[in-house]
């Protein structure tokens, strides 16, 4: 009786969301990872508390891709320098996309300015795994898609830099916050949720930063004549046309852990993979549920 409520539940919600791929999949297909043709990440910033390790984890293992962008500010060396945190769980990052890599996954390291010491490694390749300054993605209709981490367009909006607004200490603070806080909320039993991206955006110059970063960098993108542009930096994942050219930024893995990922047929998405967590636990049977937190 129990297992067919739980069934029950399971076809329900998941009427909610009639265009999720979940929709066609049995619960078998839904432990095997997900394909795509490319896969963008950035602002993971490992050695740092503020990063999400598990949830990225969760997310390399449930998918594969035949290009993975590794868009700047992996690690944060700036953070290390002061101060050293490296837990199990950073390094199993490390591990999990260098066997990518191994497997044959495309991988592409872009420094940000957080892992800037890495820039002097460009056009270089480390097991598998290449570190170039920009690359342009070709999507599969032969669109070319400029890829960069995107802290050079700060300065261009220096008057509204959102962490000047905030202070660096204040920035830092929030997101010790977000952990704490979604440390209590998973001793609850909720989904993580992110405090330090909801406080972010109540900052209405924070919001007008973000408008003119976007702007400044597909204006970068028209004037070099490719059709978008795939950045980071300011941890705010976007998808949408500026004036002719397909602004694109994956977000980020402290905040809002978000991915861009493109499909087989080119189709380019954001995914939120908290929400997807939190979905997928939400309508699994409990056992399910502790297959995959294993
Ligand atoms: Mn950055």
């Amino acid at each position: 009786m129990r297992t067919l409520q739980s069934c029950t539940t399971y076809f329900v919600s998941v009427d909610h969301y009639p265009h999720d791929r979940a929709f066609h999949m049995t619960l078998h297909d839904r432990n095997k990872p997900a394909r795509h043709r490319a896969i963008f990440l950035s602002d993971i910033h490992l050695g740092t508390r503020g990063c999400q390790a598990e949830l990225l984890l969760d997310f390399l293992r449930r998918n594969e891709s035949e290009h993975l962008y590794l868009v700047g500010d992996i690690v944060d060396g700036w953070r290390l320098k002061r101060w050293w945190y490296w837990p199990q769980a950073h390094n199993d990052v490390v591990q999990k996309i260098m066997r990518k890599a191994r497997k044959g996954t495309n991988v592409v390291y872009i420094p940000g300015n957080h892992d800037e010491a890495a820039r002097q490694y460009c056009q270089l390749t480390f097991g598998d795994v290449r570190v170039e300054d920009e690359v342009i993605h070709e999507t599969p209709d032969g669109k070319k898609l400029l890829v960069i981490h995107g802290d050079q367009f700060d300065g261009i909006v220096r008057y509204a830099r959102w962490l000047a607004i905030l202070g660096d200490w204040a920035y830092a603070a929030a997101l010790r916050l977000n952990t704490t806080f979604n440390w209590g909320r998973r001793k609850l039993g909720l989904p993580y949720w992110s405090l330090s991206a909801y406080l972010k955006h109540r900052v209405k110059n924070a919001v007008q930063f973000i408008n003119d970063y976007e702007n400044a960098v597909a204006s970068e993108a028209r004037q070099r004549g490719v059709d978008g542009v795939v950045c980071g930096h300011i941890h705010h994942a976007e998808m949408r046309m500026i004036d002719g050219v397909l602004y694109c930024n994956d977000g980020d893995w402290v905040e809002s852990c978000t991915a861009l990922v493109e499909d087989f047929d080119g189709r380019l998405r954001i995914i939120h993979w908290a929400d997807e967590v939190a979905r997928r636990t939400s309508r699994l049977p409990l056992s399910h549920v502790q297959l995959a937190a294993e």
